[in-house]
């Protein structure tokens, strides 16, 4: 008896399903930025302008910028607002890291291989950082609103939301982007800026070829 019952609920669960399919998850964006003037499309920042929605961050959250080798790594870090960084030292000289950043200006001082000192950035904004020791070295952490960016790949290629981003720091993999109609834009320190106006549905992936051409960036994330 029981049994008929359970397959005439399953029955009717399997009915009710094809007639009101479970929603499916939102969509994302893909692309491709392609470049003129630069010799690799890697490393350019994709992101969504103006919405703000925060990603868990704070004291548990801990985005690493690494010196060695005389060089700032990674090159460009978006992280979100409210994010901490550590700059640890693992090269064999001293390093003095800074930031005249408009939003967020410090000065780390001079530090020593295997010392560490960190940051929290509370203010959505570029952070450029230097060493006073070496002009050769410069890297970008940018501050974001919201989880929604990508760095391009060599090809150029790209996928908001990125599900890895900010997973080795601590946050939550983001996995998908709801629907809506959004202002995508890009970010790279020899790029000028692009924006582009993209759907997503429902339903779907949304797909975009941006074009970018070389020269001066601007200096602001958001406008
Ligand atoms: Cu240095």
């Amino acid at each position: 008896m029981s049994i008929t019952f359970n397959k005439i609920s399953f029955f009717l669960t399997a009915g009710l399903l094809l007639l009101f399919p479970l929603q499916l998850p939102a969509g994302s964006i893909t692309g491709t930025v392609k470049v003129k003037g630069l010799r690799s499309a890697e490393n350019i920042m994709v992101y969504l302008d103006k919405i703000e929605i925060p990603v868990a961050a704070g004291d548990n959250t801990h985005f690493v910028m690494n010196q060695n080798n005389l060089s700032f790594l990674p090159h460009i870090m978006p992280i979100p607002v409210g994010s901490t960084v550590e700059f640890p030292n693992n090269d064999k000289v001293d390093h003095n890291v800074f930031s005249l950043s408009r939003t967020t200006p410090f000065n780390l001082g001079s530090y020593k291989p295997g010392e560490s000192k960190s940051i929290r950035f509370d203010k959505a904004g570029i952070i450029e950082l230097r060493c006073d020791v070496h002009a050769e070295m410069i890297a970008y952490i940018m501050v974001l609103k919201n989880p929604y960016v990508a760095l391009t790949d060599s090809k150029g290629q790209f996928r908001i939301p990125d599900p890895k981003w900010g997973t080795d720091a601590g946050l939550p993999g983001i996995k998908d982007l709801p629907a809506g109609s959004y202002r995508l834009k890009i970010w790279h320190e020899k790029l000028r800026p692009v924006t582009q106006q993209v759907t997503v549905s429902e339903k779907g992936e949304a797909t975009v070829e941006l074009n970018a051409k070389r020269g001066p960036t601007g200096s602001v994330l958001y406008k």
